[in-house]
C-alpha cells in the first residue's frame, strides 16, 4: 500500500447513542450483537468509532474524561451495540475512580448478556501495557471473543510496522493485529469486515 493511499469512506452508518452507565442495572435491554470497545486511555478510542461510523460522529472527542469513566452504549446501523468502556491509565483521577474501572469493566464482561466481540485497542507505536496484557488475558479467561487493534498506525515509518506489529501479537499472544489509523482510514474496511460477521 502507498503511502498517502486514502481507504474508503464512502460507507456511513447510522449511531445513536443511548444511554451512559456505572453498573449492570443499567444496561440497555436488546438483542443486538454487542461490540465492546478497551483501550488506555489516549489510545484513540474515541477517534476510532467516529472513523467506523463515518458521519455520524457519536462518539465525540471529549477532551474532559468525565464520560469517559462510565460505559457508553451506540445504537449502530440499527445492527449492534457499540460498548464504549471507560480508558484505563488515565493518571489525573483519583485512586478511587482509578480503582472502580477493573470491576466496571469486569463486570461489563462477565454480566452483559449481549456481549458478543471486543475490540483491543493498543498504542501501535508502544509496547502492549500490564493492563493491555490484563484486558487480553480477562477476555481469554471469560472465553471472550476479541480482536486487537493497533491504533495510530500512520505514526509509525512503514519499515517499523511489521516489525511493531508482531511485537504485539507475541505480548498478547494474539495471531491477528489489524493496524488502524483513524487519521487515513487503514484498517477502517478490515475492521468493519469483522463486526459484521456478528449480525
Ligand atoms: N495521528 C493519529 N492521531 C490519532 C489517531 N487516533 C487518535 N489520534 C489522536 O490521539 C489523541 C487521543 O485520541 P482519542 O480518540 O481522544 O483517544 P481516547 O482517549 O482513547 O478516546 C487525539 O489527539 C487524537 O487526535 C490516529 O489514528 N492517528
Ligand atoms: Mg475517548
Amino acid at each position: 500500500m502507498k503511502s498517502g493511499k486514502k481507504y474508503s469512506y464512502n460507507v456511513s452508518r447510522t449511531a445513536q447513542f443511548i444511554k451512559s452507565t456505572v453498573n449492570k442495572s443499567q444496561y440497555p435491554e436488546t438483542h443486538l450483537p454487542g461490540i465492546a470497545f478497551a483501550g488506555r486511555s489516549n489510545v484513540g478510542k474515541s477517534s476510532l468509532i467516529n472513523c467506523l461510523i463515518g458521519q455520524g460522529k457519536p462518539a465525540r472527542i471529549s477532551s474532559t474524561p468525565g464520560r469517559t469513566q462510565h460505559i457508553n452504549f451506540f445504537l449502530v446501523d440499527d445492527s449492534w451495540m457499540f460498548i464504549d468502556l471507560p480508558g484505563y491509565g488515565y493518571a489525573r483521577v483519583s485512586k478511587k475512580v482509578r480503582d472502580s474501572w477493573g470491576p466496571m469493566i469486569e463486570e461489563l464482561l462477565t454480566e452483559c448478556s449481549f456481549l458478543e466481540m471486543t475490540i483491543v485497542l493498543v498504542d501501535s507505536r508502544h509496547d502492549a501495557t500490564t493492563l493491555d496484557k490484563l484486558m487480553v488475558d480477562w477476555l481469554s479467561q471469560y472465553g471472550i471473543e476479541f480482536i486487537v487493534v493497533a491504533t495510530k498506525i500512520d505514526k509509525v515509518p512503514r519499515s517499523k510496522r511489521t516489525k511493531q506489529i508482531k511485537q504485539l501479537q507475541s505480548e498478547l499472544h494474539s495471531s491477528r493485529v489489524i493496524p488502524f489509523s483513524s487519521t487515513t482510514g487503514e484498517g477502517r474496511d478490515e475492521l468493519w469486515a469483522e463486526i459484521e460477521k456478528y449480525q
